[in-house]
């Protein structure tokens, strides 16, 4: 199985807000079945405090936007199987001028090749040519 994918989103901070919320994920799931049931949160949406360490038989791309203790930080992209605090693959996007919560559009570009499997994950803005951040 192989997919290539993109699409665009904004995260605007709330006004006279300093914080953020805890971000998204696109996720490649078996099934069409809703998250668990309490994957709020710094999960994502991607699994729970239960689920987590277990074979989900899921592949997810996490956009987090808020530090939690296990997190690089809170602008980050990673690829999560099995487990939210010990991806497979995690890069920050602090080095890349890309600011997931900057306002602006941000365009994610994942391919995926389940033969080889590979995975590469493309972020931009508006103002910044595409970037392979994890590969
Ligand atoms: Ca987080």
């Amino acid at each position: 199985m192989s997919i290539d994918t993109s699409f665009t989103f904004r995260i605007s901070q709330y006004p006279n807000s300093a914080g953020s919320g805890d971000g998204m994920a696109f996720i490649f799931a078996p099934d069409s079945l809703p998250s668990t049931t309490f994957s709020s949160g710094s999960f994502l949406g991607i699994m729970d405090k239960y689920s987590q360490g277990n074979d989900m038989h899921q592949l997810a791309v996490e956009l987090d936007t808020f530090k939690n203790d296990f997190d690089v930080d809170g602008n980050h992209v990673a690829i999560d199987t099995t487990s939210i605090s010990q991806p497979v693959a995690v890069e920050s996007l602090n080095s890349t001028s890309v600011d997931l919560k900057s306002g602006k559009n941000i365009t994610v570009i994942i391919q995926y090749n389940g033969w080889q499997n590979l995975i590469y994950v493309n972020v931009r803005d508006t103002d910044h040519p595409p970037k392979n951040v994890i590969k």
